[in-house]
Parts: C-alpha cells; sequence; structure tokens
C-alpha cells in the first residue's frame, strides 16, 4: 500500500487532545495511520500581528493508504474540518485547531501549476521548516526527497534554526 507522510499543528484550544482526534478521524477515513512521531512544542513561525502568543504543538505521521494524493487530501481537509478548523477569515496562518498538510507521498512530484489545483508535492516548504523536518526525521530520516535529492535527516541539518 502507498506510503504518506503528514505534518500535524495545533495551536488553538486543547492542542494535543485535537491532534489525537485527528488521527482517530483518519483511522475512520480508510487512512492506516502506522507511526506517529513525539508532538513538540515550537514557536509560531509567520503568525499574524496579536497572535505570537499562540504557540504550536507540531509532529508528523506515517500513513498508509490507498486514496491518491488528491483523495487523501480531501479526507485531510475534511477531518480539519470536522475538528473546527475554520477557513473563513482567510488570514495567512491564522490560528488554527488543526492543520494536516500532505508533505510527501511515495516519490511522487506534483506541481501547483500542473492543473491539480493547489496540491504540490512534496510541500513546497518542507525543507525550510524545522516543524516539520524535526519530527519527520523521528519517523524516515533515511527518505528521500524526490526533488532536492537528500534525505530528511540532510534537510534538517542544513535548516537554519531561526
Ligand atoms: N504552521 C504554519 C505557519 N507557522 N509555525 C509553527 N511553529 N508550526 C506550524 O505548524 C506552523 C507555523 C502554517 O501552516
Ligand atoms: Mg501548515
Ligand atoms: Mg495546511
Amino acid at each position: 500500500m502507498p506510503l504518506a507522510y503528514i505534518a500535524l499543528g495545533s495551536n488553538l484550544g486543547e492542542r494535543e487532545a485535537n491532534l489525537r482526534a485527528a488521527l482517530a478521524l483518519l483511522e475512520a477515513r480508510a487512512v492506516k495511520v502506522r507511526a506517529v512521531s513525539t508532538l513538540r512544542d515550537t514557536e509560531p513561525v509567520g503568525a499574524p500581528a496579536g497572535t505570537e502568543h499562540l504557540r504550536y504543538l507540531n509532529g508528523a505521521a506515517k500513513l498508509e493508504t490507498t486514496l491518491e494524493p488528491r483523495e487523501l487530501l480531501a479526507v485531510l481537509l475534511d477531518v480539519e474540518r470536522a475538528l473546527g478548523r475554520n477557513r473563513e477569515q482567510d488570514v495567512r496562518n491564522a490560528p488554527r485547531t488543526v492543520d494536516l498538510d500532505l508533505i510527501l507521498y511515495e516519490d511522487r512530484v506534483i506541481g501547483a501549476a500542473s492543473g491539480e489545483g493547489d496540491l504540490c508535492l512534496p510541500h513546497p516548504r518542507m525543507h525550510q521548516r524545522r516543524f516539520v523536518l524535526e519530527p519527520l526525521a523521528e519517523l524516515a530520516p533515511d527518505l528521500p526527497h524526490p526533488v532536492l535529492k537528500k534525505t530528511v535527516a540532510q534537510l534538517l541539518a542544513e535548516c537554519p534554526k531561526t
């Protein structure tokens, strides 16, 4: 079965409970959660003014699913909505109960300009974000990035700390 990795984030409400609930909902939706990293408290990156105090709980999960990337993305968005994620404010990086980002799906490369809507694989900012790379490296340090041709551990070693 195809393997995918997602990043988990929450900076509103009961953060850990939100992330655990998201994983449980994925299990109920044709997605097998094969591994979950430790969850870590992180400084928000790019927070809108007035929300800088809302720290994130971040982690990563390894999924197995027969869903295609687009279908998996739809399930992720559905689970976000089920857990009260509200995208109406339309503010970039607005605080959220749950954020589930598709980071890698096998070695698939999909560009946002490929006619597949806004799905982009690998996630276009994964290599710039320690809050994604650190938990991912716990699960799959030797996993290669299909475009950058470096492993997750290498990307983490090269990612600036600020
Ligand atoms: N997600 C963002 C923007 N900033 N900062 C941290 N620490 N963790 C996140 O998950 C995060 C962020 C956009 O999704
Ligand atoms: Mg995100
Ligand atoms: Mg997201």
